[in-house]
């Protein structure tokens, strides 16, 4: 993981080489998002991780969009709660693919209401949403993965055993059953 400091710094070789930016509204959305930074590590993937908000710092917001794939970033995690439009304010400023988790955050609607904020991008602004909470946060780390899987087949090949291990989890939790 690159710290938001590293980051803030934009030029060191190291904000270059991670592909993957994660996103947060808030620092209390790191909880959830955990999950994903962790995902990404098991696949080598090291994140640059920011705390931005699209309401209440939307001109970094705006900033860090803009110069996102100069600095070699290739997709965009971003995840918040409540009227959550981060994913969506990052996508109107970068062609990047941007992945919008939407979180649970105290005194919001359970997270239906950052699910909705982020889901329903007008035509024209793609966000590709993934499901509320901890499972959305993982299912944004395996789908950056399959993005950058694409043209990377050492990723292709660590996808592939990923997937391979989960199927057999199930087939060894069924196989205990009977
Ligand atoms: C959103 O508002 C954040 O993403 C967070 O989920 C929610 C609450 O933020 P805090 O008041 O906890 O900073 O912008």
């Amino acid at each position: 993981m690159v710290s938001e400091k590293n980051e803030t710094r934009g030029t060191s070789d190291e904000a270059r080489i991670c592909p993957v930016a994660v996103v947060v509204g808030s620092d209390s959305d790191m909880d959830a998002m955990q999950t994903c930074i962790d995902t990404l590590s098991s696949f080598s993937i090291k994140a640059v991780v920011r705390i931005i908000s699209a309401h209440r710092t939307p001109q970094i917001a705006a900033e860090f969009a803009e110069s996102a794939a100069k600095k070699g970033i290739k997709v965009i995690i971003a995840a918040a709660g409540m009227a959550a439009h981060l994913a969506g304010a990052l996508a109107a400023r970068t062609s990047l693919p941007v992945i919008g988790v939407p979180l649970i955050s105290a005194g919001g609607l359970e997270g239906i209401d950052a699910l909705l904020s982020t889901v329903q991008m007008p035509p024209g602004v793609a966000v590709a949403t993934m499901a509320i909470g901890k499972a959305g946060a993982k299912n944004a780390a395996i789908f950056a993965v399959q993005i950058l899987a694409l043209t990377d087949k050492n990723l292709a090949k660590k996808l592939a055993q990923f997937k391979k291990a989960q199927q057999q989890k199930v087939i060894e939790k069924d196989s205990a059953l009977r």
